[in-house]
């Protein structure tokens, strides 16, 4: 199915905005934005915006970050049609989970979170949604479901039991964080796929990659993270503009069997 013919099927609204934009956009592309300053993500995002379809942002990482930067980030998300969202990968118990995600989603429309406290944390994800600033705005968290570093914890069990959850919360959980084919069947979820770069191989500190055709046709991403490849290259614009192109065409040849 193709993403315009999953968007109807989503339970989620930011599942649904994010599988709309992907094939308005004809991107898959979701940029890391794990850069050291403030100014050099600004400078990056002016050059990628109109290529990725989410900004995925680590801003405990920024040392500057305040709620400014949230309201320029919005404003650079309207400006080139992106959505933003938050990768915390938030793992406490419901109550305070529900504070973060209501913070975060001041500026941001999406959360990642892991489900090592299970439902309860997902109860105080449904409390932020409600009590979110502006609630008509479209909101979800992506569940971690699986890693991309070398010798990660995450079991075949815990995997399946997050797939659970998400189909239990369908309408809070935008999708998964996945190394592999989804366990669901359901096609309103967005695979979230990190550990992607032109070169398969790995960082120093454990980070494994797979190639962009590999991510989406063999991984099941549908939307792939990409960082240091984009951020780091001497050109992001054209690196971002070439994965673009490649991720898209492997999603083509995906829906065209
Ligand atoms: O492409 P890189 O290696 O420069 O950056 C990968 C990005 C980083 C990680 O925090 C993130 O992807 N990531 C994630 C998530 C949720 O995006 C999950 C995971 O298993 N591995 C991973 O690298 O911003």
């Amino acid at each position: 199915m193709t993403f315009r013919e999953r968007s109807d099927h989503a339970q989620n609204h930011l599942a649904r905005s994010i599988l709309v934009l992907m094939e308005q956009k004809k991107s898959n592309l979701c940029v890391a934005l794990d850069v050291p300053t403030w100014e050099e993500a600004v400078r990056i995002l002016q050059e990628v915006g109109e290529y990725v379809v989410v900004v995925k942002t680590h801003f405990d990482t920024f040392p500057d970050w305040s709620p400014a930067r949230g309201e320029q980030l919005k404003k650079l998300a309207a400006l080139h049609s992106f959505i933003i969202v938050e990768d915390r990968k938030f793992g406490d118990i419901g109550n305070i989970i529900k504070s973060q995600i209501k913070a975060v989603f001041g500026w941001a429309q999406g959360a990642t979170m892991h489900t090592i406290c299970g439902e309860g944390s997902l109860e105080g994800v449904r409390m932020a949604v409600e009590e979110a600033s502006d609630p008509s705005l479209a909101r979800g968290v992506f569940l971690v479901s699986e890693l991309s570093c070398a010798e990660n914890l995450i079991s075949a069990q815990y995997t399946k039991k997050t797939t659970e959850l998400a189909i239990q919360y369908s309408s809070l959980v935008t999708g998964l964080v996945a190394q592999n084919p989804l366990l669901l069947k359901e096609p309103g979820f967005v695979q979230l796929t990190p550990g992607v770069s032109s070169k398969p191989g790995g960082d120093n500190l454990g980070q494994k990659y797979v190639t962009p055709r590999d991510a989406v046709l063999l991984k099941g991403g549908d939307l792939i993270v990409v960082g240091r490849a984009i951020t780091q290259s001497p050109d992001p614009k054209d690196a971002a503009r070439k994965m673009r192109n490649e991720l898209w065409n492997a999603y083509a040849e995906r829906v065209s069997d």
